[in-house]
């Protein structure tokens, strides 16, 4: 049998536990995985600002990771379906924030959302260090 190719998607700036966590999870769920990162203008588009590392540092440090096996930069949302068949993913694997939202890609393979890892996010390490929380 052909290895299961697992694909997930994310921003992955100010990189935390919450993101070793997901990564992990998606990876035992199949043989490879391969995690597209979202590009500086994506990241923009969704939250209005633009993230603390670049994607070129973004890209370093998922590449670094152990569990992750390739990775590539998201320029659209829209595209999902396309990275899937490129990709050759069997399992699109999102934490529950997205829950629902890629439902759309099911006909070409299967789609997976993991509960987040409570009481850790991005924006509050931002506000955090910025003294604001
Ligand atoms: N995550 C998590 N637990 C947290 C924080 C994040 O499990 N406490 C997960 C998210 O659910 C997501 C992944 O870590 O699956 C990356 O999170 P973000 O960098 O916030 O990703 P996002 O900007 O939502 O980009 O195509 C979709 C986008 O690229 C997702």
């Amino acid at each position: 049998m052909s290895p299961r190719t697992v694909i997930t998607f994310g921003t992955f700036d100010v990189f935390h536990v919450g993101h070793v966590r997901v990564l992990q999870r998606a990876a035992e769920l199949g043989d490879r995985l391969v995690v597209g990162v979202s590009s500086d203008a994506l990241n923009f588009s969704k939250k209005g600002r633009s993230p603390v590392f670049n994607e070129d540092e973004r890209i370093e440090i998922i590449s670094s990771l152990r569990v992750v096996d390739g990775v590539f930069l998201e320029e659209s949302l829209e595209k999902k379906r396309d990275y899937i068949v490129e990709q050759h993913a069997d399992v699109l694997v999102m934490g529950d924030d997205w829950a629902g939202k890629f439902d759309w890609v099911k006909d070409v393979c299967d789609v997976v959302y993991l509960p987040r890892t409570p009481s850790v996010s991005t924006t509050g390490l931002i506000e955090h260090i910025a003294g604001l929380s």
